[in-house]
């Protein structure tokens, strides 16, 4: 494209001294050259053909702009798609506890907003300070060579220009740009919590509170907007002063010594187009030099969390479940969250046999499912092993021990997606087991509801995190979740505390009749629930004070009496 526009702007020289001056062909040797070759028969016929040649050429280097300009945001955007990926393959790879200690709201903004931003502000500027400073250098060199000291005045005069604006501006742009990212996500996360609230809202009627933390990010961050894109205009208005005061200034100069104007026409023409050319080239150079320095503060956190993933991540759903025959062993286990400062979990140890149901229980906060967490991998004991058979849990093969989980917690996750595929977790229709499905929401107690009550039964869409749905059918969809994909462990995190005494009944017994070797860890508020248990474990406080069956706990422990006898 600069190659094309540089020869557009070039050929207005000989074109104006044809116009200029009739005897240019004799004095010229190009002129003369390009006259001979054509075989012109008068210098008329060369300036038609020649004023027809540049018309052609110049539509022929706007057409080529269109395409070049398609090409370049095609490979921008095809960039902004890699990174955006990447970042959500780093991000889904991240431990756990990431998504405890920041909100999740950032990784949202990042990956879609910021990307963006990463594009439009930091990409395609790279690009066009390529292509317009390739350009503006090769206009220059042929100001250069026509004439020297013009050439000079003009790219000293307004590269001059543009960089004393620029290097007067740069530190404000990027300490605005570090507020923008800032506030961009505040206005995220206050959205989607609000969203997420809005029932709460509605009903606490505090429509106001909620909708003022909006509005007051979003207010912050559109108080920057206008602030940089004053910075981006300035140096156009100052520069178009300059640029015309400097044609006159040429005109003028030209005037004075080469004593008559009619043959200083032809430069002027070319300095004019040149100018045309070139103030928009070194226009779109600092406004993409603006916007990089604006939008740097986007690369360093991007890149920081790309940097700080650890090589390509594999994304297969198939593993290899972890052998497990006999025992799982919590030994001496250890557990504080990063951002707390008490321990949770303390010093624990639990020995558990392949097939045998225990149960925790204990009051609220005493660490249940943080233990339980730290038995499926997501939480890794400071100190302490979790042993599956003689195998020590770690990094390297805790995938292939959730193979052989089914984990329910204590919120139950649903998409907006038809019952099937919540209950498959997207496994493509045609793969789906049919006879395991009904087997897996008949155990759940919910098989019924679905075909007889949901309009399209296993094809019905529950909505957005399951708004048409109960909380007792919630909770059943996640059970005949988990039961689907016959685990060898089953994990339940108070997973039947929203149905009633006698469904949840008849789900226990149901449970009880799977294969003999399904080893269950319940935990449970409601005693009735892990009555059958071969041990229950009281914990308070990350630690264990009680175990036993029911009836010798009964025997044994006051505190135990009062819970059952309490409920
Ligand atoms: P529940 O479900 O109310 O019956 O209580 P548990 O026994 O399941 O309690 P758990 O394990 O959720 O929490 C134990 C303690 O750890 C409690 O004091 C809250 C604290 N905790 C839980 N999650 C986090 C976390 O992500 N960060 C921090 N700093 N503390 C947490
Ligand atoms: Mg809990």
């Amino acid at each position: 494209m600069g190659v094309l526009e540089v020869v557009g702007v070039a050929s207005i020289l000989p074109f104006m001294q044809l116009m200029a001056e009739p005897d240019a062909i004799e004095k010229s040797r190009w002129l003369n050259a390009i006259y001979e070759f054509f075989h012109f028969e008068n210098p008329r016929q060369m300036l038609i053909y020649s004023g027809i040649g540049i018309i052609a050429l110049i539509g022929v280097t706007n057409l080529f702009t269109i395409f070049t300009t398609w090409l370049r945001y095609k490979f921008s955007w095809e960039i902004a798609h890699q990174l955006s990926v990447r970042l959500l393959r780093t991000y889904i790879h991240k431990p756990y506890n990431f998504y405890l200690d920041n909100n999740s709201s950032q990784v949202n903004t990042y990956i879609i907003s910021e990307v963006g931003n990463l594009t439009g502000g930091v990409i395609i500027p790279i690009i066009e300070i390529f292509s317009r400073l390739f350009m503006s250098i090769v206009i220059l060199s042929m100001l250069v060579f026509v004439d020297p000291k013009v050439a000079m005045i003009m790219f000293g005069g307004l590269g001059g220009a543009y960089l004393i604006i620029y290097l007067s501006q740069k530190n404000y742009l990027k300490r605005i740009g570090v507020l923008r990212i800032k506030t961009n996500l505040l206005r995220y996360q206050s959205l989607q919590e609000l969203l997420q609230g809005i029932k709460t809202i509605m009903v606490y009627n505090k429509r106001e509170f909620f909708y003022n933390r909006y509005s007051q990010a979003s207010w912050e961050f559109s108080n920057i907007q206008p602030k940089y894109n004053l910075l981006l205009s300035i140096p156009r208005s100052v520069l178009e002063f300059l640029a015309f005061g400097s044609i006159l200034g040429v005109t003028i100069y030209l005037y004075i010594t080469a004593g008559n104007i009619q043959s200083a026409i032809p430069r002027l023409s070319l300095y004019a187009v040149a100018g045309y050319r070139l103030l928009p080239a070194m226009q779109k150079i600092f406004t993409a030099l603006a916007k990089l320095r604006h939008n740097y503060p986007v690369v360093d956190k991007l890149h920081n969390d790309l940097r700080k993933s650890h090589g390509d991540y594999k994304m297969t759903e198939t593993i290899k479940a972890l052998p497990f025959k006999d025992r799982i062993l919590l030994n001496k286990i250890n557990f504080k969250y990063e951002t707390a400062t008490r321990p949770v979990i303390k010093d624990l140890t639990i020995e558990l046999k392949k097939g045998e149901t225990i149960a925790f229980i204990g009051s609220t906060g005493s660490g249940k499912t943080t233990l339980v967490d730290l038995i499926v991998g997501l939480l890794n004991p400071g100190k302490g092993q979790i042993i599956i058979d003689d195998t020590p849990l770690n990094a390297s093969n805790v995938k292939e021990w959730q193979e052989d989980i089914s984990y329910v917690p204590q919120e139950v996750f649903l998409f907006d997606d038809t019952v099937a595929s919540n209950i498959t977790l997207g496994i493509k229709a045609e793969e789906v087991n049919r006879k395991q499905l009904e087997r897996a929401t008949q155990l759940a107690d919910i098989h019924t509801f679905i075909s007889e009550q949901l309009p399209d039964g296993f094809a019905t869409e529950i909505g957005e995190n399951g708004v048409r749905l109960s909380g007792g059918q919630r909770q059943r969809l996640g059970l005949a979740r988990a039961l689907y994909k016959a685990p060898s462990v089953l994990i339940l995190d108070e997973a039947t505390s929203a149905l009633d005494s006698i469904t949840e009944k008849s789900i226990i017994e149901s449970l009880q009749k799977l294969p003999q070797d399904l080893t269950t860890i319940i935990i449970a508020h409601r005693l009735s629930t892990v009555k059958h248990a071969n041990c229950i474990y009281i914990l308070d406080e990350g630690k264990v004070i009680a175990k036993g069956t029911y009836d010798s706990l009964i025997d044994s422990n006051k505190s135990f009496q009062t819970m059952v006898n309490l409920s």
